[in-house]
């Protein structure tokens, strides 16, 4: 009873705060709403070192908008779809739902120990059919829209997990799950057309400056990767038994036109195959052969050998009237652009260097002041004056793009034009578990999606173990009984899609679902949807910073032009958590410096564990676990949860007959909070609260003592505050000062602004630049009082003997000098 026992508070307090129901907002709108949102688990296992402290996180700013007074919604949920469950189904000769919900049941009691102030009774996997039924539904608008398509493309291939991955899943040329060596394989493929929305993705983000961190947003900008350009249409001349065909490139430096001296085709773009002089044709397939082993990241690389076979075609500069001969090479990519480029070695490194390699003319037509590059073999890309380019010649770089493309118009030879790096969101997996794609295949109808009234299309249930291993097609291939279905236009006989969708598109809408996860009528209530988001604040690590945020934001736009939502953008503000390492390395089996959250929930309790991971630094910072004090914390708040105790019940409630001294400290201290908690210096505001602790616990001891209402005071704000970190022991508190539960909704202190003066601080009082008194005033004086004071002043009016004044000079609150007449 007497000792602080952070295990008797773990007993206690969760079937109050359950039974109370304390973290379901009314929903009601009696009171303004705000919406929290940490980023959704993935059920690997049971909750870790990084889940505690991005939940903790996540948690302050809920508790304390909770604390302000607003209805806030912060739910939790699973993002259970995947392929670990689908490996470990494979291994254990099960089904991935046993241990994906097994994992689930796990986390969701950890998270329950770990307080994390959520509303149960919104929780959600995405692997319920009760969700992805509406996942498929969403699929459906989408294709209705337009903004989902098939189409045969080389698509990045894992052959270990033999799995389809989007590029963004793969790292520096290997799969980012095994690390096996990506290649290509040409694939029927479901896109998201998320390319539509390229330009809205980009302007919105203008709206998120400052409230999103600057790198996530420069990455997202960066991943869509915006060019202004030109497209330049090529006409190749007729070859043999060739005909003439047209080839368009895309330059951000069509002012540079008159220097093109060659031109480039990506060596596995489809159209080498179409413009290859029949006697160059062995060369290159053999050179095609060579490429397709490269990753991208390779293929770019600056400082590569280049690499190339002339396909015997020449293309003509449409301003010049040059023949530009036509080579295949692989630091050109065929899926950027338009898969081509013109060659401008004098200005182009890339270009110089592939013309050094081949021996191909260099043509300078900027003058930038540097030396030629065809002597230096440093291409000169800056700034400078037109040369070599008729009529161009004598222009500034500026003048000379928009000048060089009406030049193109007036020929028909191309127009402005901005190019993207964003790619569509290549959506279909050859997995199991994953949402099914809600449409069916019919030799005479094509494409039928699913009838809305007969979705979920739900996964089978009977194929486990190794019916779920990857063989290059979908393993739900396999399931004879699931796939043939009669059409649902004519009822012919027919086959589902049997590929699932990428589970990026699972996570791309749940914030919304979590407004109303029940409703049974649509994806969520639109009577209750525009009440809550956008998502007021969203924690998450910066691992998503580009796919996960990039995918939910063209969502919420797709959604927004369905008429179904207000909000274009879902989260308003963001905060990543840094990673917890350990040591100052990330934690890893092969480095053995994992640490056990559910030991240090054991061996400190929740609340240290917590505190400590807030109190390490700002949020946004790794909390490297060998350099901090858990049980310091414990400490800490062994202290704090000693004033709730000492406090003397008969104590008086009215504060204003208490200690002024405290009362400033509590005040200044509650003020400070709401500011740094405002600001997310989460770390600052638990710095602040162990300095009120201190100067309560002087106070009980050697000043005003335990029945000074400024004392309980000071005890309650401790409490509150302290709630947004310390759950248990804060609740535990607020007991002992004799609340009812629930200290998570006892409002954020008041402050009486009053109490926010600074003592006093000292003004000296000068005669001629004398010190004649000094004056104990509030650091808030006025000059008029101040003066009205220093000439009040019994000392300076000794001094003064009757004289008059010429002038007085005041510099508030610290100096006054007084020049006699
Ligand atoms: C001629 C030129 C002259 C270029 C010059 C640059 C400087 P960003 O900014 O990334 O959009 N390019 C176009 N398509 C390409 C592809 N598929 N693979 C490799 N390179 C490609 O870059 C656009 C520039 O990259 C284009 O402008 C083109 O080279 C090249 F002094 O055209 B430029
Ligand atoms: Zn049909």
């Amino acid at each position: 009873e007497g000792v602080y026992s952070f295990a008797a508070m773990e007993a206690r307090w969760p079937a109050v705060w359950e039974d109370l129901n304390v973290f379901a907002p009314l929903d009601d709108g009696s009171k303004e709403r705000r919406y929290v949102l940490d980023m959704f688990p993935y059920p690997s296992g049971d909750l870790h070192m990084g889940h505690a402290e991005a939940f903790a996180m996540g948690d302050v700013v809920s508790r304390y908008w909770r604390q302000l007074g607003y209805d806030v919604l912060h739910p939790i949920g699973w993002d259970s779809f995947g392929l670990p469950a689908e490996n470990a189904a494979i291994k254990r000769n099960a089904h991935p739902s046993e241990w994906t919900y097994a994992n689930i049941d796990t986390q969701a009691e950890s998270f329950k120990r770990y307080a994390i102030s959520v509303d149960w009774s919104r929780r959600l996997q995405t692997s319920d059919p009760e969700y992805y039924r509406w996942t498929q539904w969403l699929f459906k608008r989408f294709y209705e829209r337009g903004l989902a398509y098939r189409k045969d493309s080389p698509v990045n291939w894992c052959p270990k997990d033999q799995t389809v991955l989007a590029n963004e899943q793969v790292v520096n040329g290997a799969c980012e799950r095994c690390g096996t060596i990506v290649t290509k394989k040409s694939l029927n493929q479901w896109y998201f057309k998320i390319t539509d929305y390229a330009d809205r993705l980009l302007d919105d983000m203008d709206a998120l400056q400052g409230n999103w961190p600057d790198r996530v947003l420069a990455m997202q900008r960066n991943w869509i990767g915006r060019s202004e350009g030109a497209h330049v249409k090529f006409t190749v001349e007729a070859a043999a038994a060739q005909p003439e065909m047209e080839l368009t490139v895309f330059s951000t430096r069509p002012d540079t036109v008159f220097g093109a001296t060659f031109f480039v085709v990506a060596a596995d773009a489809p159209l080498v195959l179409e413009l290859v002089a029949p006697e160059h044709a062995e060369a290159l397939s053999e050179y095609r052969e060579q490429v397709k082993a490269l990753s991208d990241i390779e293929r770019q690389a600056t400082d590569r050998e280049k690499t190339g076979v002339f396909t015997g075609r020449y293309a003509v500069n449409p301003l010049t009237g040059d023949r530009l001969p036509i080579w295949a090479a692989d630091y050109v990519l065929a899926d950027y652009g338009t898969g081509a480029v013109m060659g401008v070695p004098g200005h182009d490194q890339r270009d110089l260097d592939f013309a050094r390699a081949f021996d191909l003319p260099v043509r300078a037509v900027v003058d930038t002041g540097q030396e030629d590059p065809a002597v230096t073999g440093v291409a000169t890309g800056g700034e400078g004056t037109m040369i070599n380019s008729g009529p161009l010649n004598g222009l500034a770089k500026a003048e000379a793009v928009p000048a060089a493309i009406k030049l193109l118009e007036d020929k028909g030879a191309g127009e402005k034009f901005v190019n993207f790096r964003l790619r569509d969101w290549l959506l279909s997996r050859q997995r199991f578990w994953g949402t099914p794609i809600p449409i069916i295949h019919c030799a005479d109808c094509g494409e039928v999606p699913v009838p809305d009234d007969q979705l979920p299309v739900r996964l089978p249930d009977n194929l486990r173990g190794e019916a779920l291993s990857p063989k290059g097609t979908s393993p739900l291939a396999a399931a004879g009984d699931w796939v043939n279905v009669s059409c649902p236009t004519c009822g012919g006989a027919a086959r589902r899609d049997t590929d699932t969708m990428d589970t990026f598109v699972d996570s791309s809408w749940y914030f919304l679902r979590f407004v109303s996860p029940q409703y049974t009528e649509g994806p969520f209530d639109p009577a209750k949807v525009n009440d809550w988001m956008p998502v007021g604040q969203y924690v998450g690590g910066v691992e998503h910073a580009i796919l996960h945020l990039l995918y939910a934001r063209f969502f919420t736009k797709v959604i927004h032009d369905m008429g179904m939502l207000e909000a274009t953008e879902p989260f308003s503000r963001l905060l990543n958590q840094g990673q917890v390492l350990n040591g100052g390395k990330a934690m890893s089996k092969s480095l053995g410096n994992g640490v056990d959250l559910g030991q240090q929930l054991d061996r400190y309790g929740v609340d240290a564990v917590r505190l400590t991971m807030v109190f390490a630094g700002p949020p946004e910072d790794d909390v490297d676990w060998a350099d901090v004090s858990p049980s310091g914390s414990a400490k800490f708040l062994a202290r704090a949860w000693r004033l709730g105790r000492d406090v003397d019940s008969a104590a008086g409630t009215d504060p204003a007959t208490g200690d002024a001294a405290l009362r400033s400290i509590t005040h200044r201290t509650v003020h400070e909070a709401k500011a740094l908690l405002e600001g997310h210096k989460f770390n600052v505001v638990i710095a602040k609260l162990m300095e009120l602790v201190n100067a309560t616990r002087k106070a009980i001891d050697t000043g005003a003592g335990a029945a000074d209402p400024a004392v309980r005071e000071a005890a309650e704000a401790v409490a509150v505050l302290l709630s947004l970190f310390a759950p248990y022991t804060a609740e535990d508190m607020w007991n002992a000062l004799g609340h009812p539960a629930s200290v998570a909704n006892a409002g954020f202190p008041t402050v009486d602004q009053a109490l926010l003066v600074q003592q006093s601080v000292t003004a000296v009082v000068q005669v001629k630049g004398k010190v004649r008194d000094r004056l104990e005033v509030s650091p808030d004086i006025t000059e008029e009082e101040l003066r009205e004071l220093a000439l009040a002043s019994e000392a300076v009016q000794k001094t003064l003997d009757g004289a008059g004044i010429r002038t007085v000079i005041v510099r508030a609150p610290k100096l006054v000098n007084i020049v006699p007449a």
